[in-house]
């Protein structure tokens, strides 16, 4: 029985799949949304549609390769016309908590190298303020974990290494560590990923700003759009 939140998800993939074209390079974000979004452009591509895809996980490079789909893994290309990624929160200046997965630093990339970057969520991903209700994932090299938390925490954020369930450490698709830093709340998500971005030895955080150009997000049966 598939529950209103993944019907939203489904909604959210649907409609975001009819705005891939012949001939397009295509970023793949990663998470659950995405798993839709996968199914729905490989039924595109099984159908005769022609892109060439650029996932931002290896599990993402794995859906895509079991639905047919052409990839590139090697290099990100300079230009990626259209991403469909998911996100783990929003505000109404399209400013994006990501991360959740652990695949922020590729999707940034991605992101970055992307004309159009579409988002797709439930109706869950929406708040007013960032960072109230979900912790900040960033990427830390495994040798400077600690001293990266310390300096968090000196930004009033509480850092906490992030563990798989076996209690091991979770490892990113690049071989680094997440912290996931929870903020009282996030009011001014440019200032702290300035702060955030001059910390060495912290690779990459999960604030997305002025990357998504649109969020498409499913809510009771509806698609809403939310441009910037
Ligand atoms: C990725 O998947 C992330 O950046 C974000 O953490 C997450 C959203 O996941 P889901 O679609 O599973 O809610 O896009």
């Amino acid at each position: 029985m598939v529950n209103d939140y993944e019907k939203e998800k489904v909604l959210a993939a649907q409609e975001a799949v009819k705005y891939i074209e012949d001939g397009m390079v295509v970023g793949v974000g990663s998470g659950t949304t995405i798993v839709y979004f996968i199914k729905y452009l490989g039924e595109r591509v099984k159908n005769g549609l022609n892109v060439i895809a650029v996932p931002t996980s290896d599990e993402t490079a794995d859906l895509c390769k079991n639905e047919g789909i052409t990839l590139v893994t090697t290099s990100v290309p300079i230009k990626i016309d259209v991403t469909v990624d998911g996100a783990d929160q929003f505000d109404m200046k399209l400013r994006l908590i990501k991360g959740g997965g652990g695949a922020l630093l590729r999707e940034k990339i991605v992101a970055s190298a992307t004309k159009r970057e579409i988002i797709i969520v439930d109706s869950r991903k929406k708040v007013d303020v960032l960072g109230e209700a979900f912790a900040l994932p960033v990427e830390v090299i495994p040798l400077a974990w600690f001293k990266v938390a310390q300096e968090i925490k000196k930004l009033n954020g509480n850092p906490v290494l992030r563990l798989k369930s076996d209690s091991s450490y979770f490892i990113t698709d690049q071989g680094n560590y997440i912290l996931d830093c929870k903020f009282d709340s996030i009011p001014e998500p440019e200032e702290l990923a300035t702060k955030l971005s001059s910390i060495t030895g912290l690779v990459e955080h999960g604030l997305f700003i002025n990357l998504a150009r649109e969020v498409i997000m499913g809510k009771e049966g509806n698609v809403y759009y939310f441009k910037h």
